[in-house]
């Protein structure tokens, strides 16, 4: 399953345009506000250079990268959880993923309007950041009013909740994302369900122009080392043209390197954002596949081959491991084996980021 990420921001930040770079899918971008009117949901590849690697030990299989969700949403505008601007729409969008990328604009260009004059990142990040809390509180306070009535009957579980709503809605008040809160693992049902715009991890996205970083994108990077989120810094618009130019992986690495960048800013986005999931990758060599797979870190043999077909996990018997760098100072499958270094593991084995594993089934 693809782990999905919605593009949140201001209007004419760039979300289309980084959308865009990300999926090649072209969506719409032009130079007034609300040119997005229906999200966009794209599908990008998961750039891994360890995928790379493995698949050149077998170059006559076929690489299938793990895939990433994007949607790319609706600017939003002082006022929209009132219904201003597009209003209400692109709340559900963003209920519906899993971690936001919030994109900050941050070049300047006077034939690109701001919808509120000048580029000023910490009121626009904070113009955005307030009105997904508004949203929650609204959202919040009529659940608590249903479950006040139920908790004065005596319910202890609608007393529980009314305890983590008041909880909720107190950080909401203060201006404090759900997000810092912690929860006990018992919560966690009822938080999945209620499912807070501000309980999702963030990113942002620092979107500069050509030229790269400049005072905003650091003042970007700052504000999110003060609220421990993670930042990266993109310049949407070259690497969306880049996209469309290159749309050939080689050739745009190529392309990259005259310029004496080693890596897409994509490719930081992707792992950063992976890294906001708490996921690990695992590979597979099946077939005429070489395989990368995403699961939430700390997953088990079963549960990890359930990811490739949902009968694995009753088949289950057990699975060889091969750490990817063993298996790549090996050379190949066969010399690792010789070395005794394949690890046949159980099923309570929990699976590590870079494992390459077969998966034995009855
Ligand atoms: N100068 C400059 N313009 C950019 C850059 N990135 C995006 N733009 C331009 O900004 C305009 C708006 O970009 P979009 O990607 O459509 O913005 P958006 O955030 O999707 O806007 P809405 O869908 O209206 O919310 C377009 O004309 C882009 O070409 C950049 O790095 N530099
Ligand atoms: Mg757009």
């Amino acid at each position: 399953m693809s782990r999905s990420f919605g593009l949140v921001g201001l209007p004419n930040a760039g979300k289309s345009t980084i959308f865009n770079a990300l999926t090649l899918a072209g969506a719409k971008v032009e130079a007034y506000p609300f040119c997005t009117l229906e999200p966009h949901h794209g599908v990008a590849a998961v750039p891994d250079e360890r995928l790379d690697r493995l698949h050149a030990l077998f170059p006559g299989k076929k690489k299938v990268p793990t895939t990433i969700e994007v949607v790319d949403i609706a600017g939003l505008v002082e006022g929209a959880s009132e219904g201003q601007g597009l209003g209400n729409q692109f709340l559900a969008e963003i209920r519906g993923v899993e971690a936001i990328l919030h994109v900050v604009r941050c070049f300047e260009d006077p034939d690109v309007a701001h919808p509120m004059g000048i580029v000023d990142v910490r009121r626009d990040i904070a113009v955005v950041e307030g009105e997904l809390r508004a949203k929650d509180l609204e959202t919040l306070e009529r659940r608590r009013e249903r479950t006040a009535k139920v908790a004065r009957t005596g319910d202890k579980g609608a007393q529980e909740e009314l305890h983590l709503l008041d909880r909720m809605l107190g950080a909401l008040r203060e201006g404090t994302p759900i997000r810092s809160l912690s929860f006990s693992p018992h919560h966690l049902p009822l938080l999945r369900e209620l499912s807070p715009l501000t309980a999702k991890p963030v990113l942002y996205v620092a979107n500069v122009g050509d030229d790269g970083e400049n005072e905003h994108s650091a003042a970007v990077a700052s504000h999110a080392t003060a609220t421990g989120a993670g930042c990266v810094v993109v310049r949407g618009r070259l690497e969306a043209e880049l996209g469309e130019a290159c749309p050939d992986e080689a050739e745009r690495k190529a392309f990259l390197r005259e310029y004496g960048l080693r890596e897409s800013a994509l490719v930081r986005l992707v792992r950063e954002a992976y890294r906001l999931l708490s996921v690990i990758t695992f590979y597979t060599v099946e077939g005429p596949e070489v395989r990368a797979w995403t699961v939430p870190a700390g997953t088990r043999a079963p549960d990890a081959g359930a990811a490739i077909h949902s009968d694995f996990r009753d088949r289950f018997v057990l699975a060889e491991v091969m750490p990817i760098p063993d298996l790549l100072a090996a050379g190949s499958e066969k010399a690792l084996r010789e070395t005794g270094k394949v690890h046949r593991a159980g099923r309570d084995y929990v699976v590590q980021d870079g494992d390459v594993i077969h998966f034995i089934c009855a």
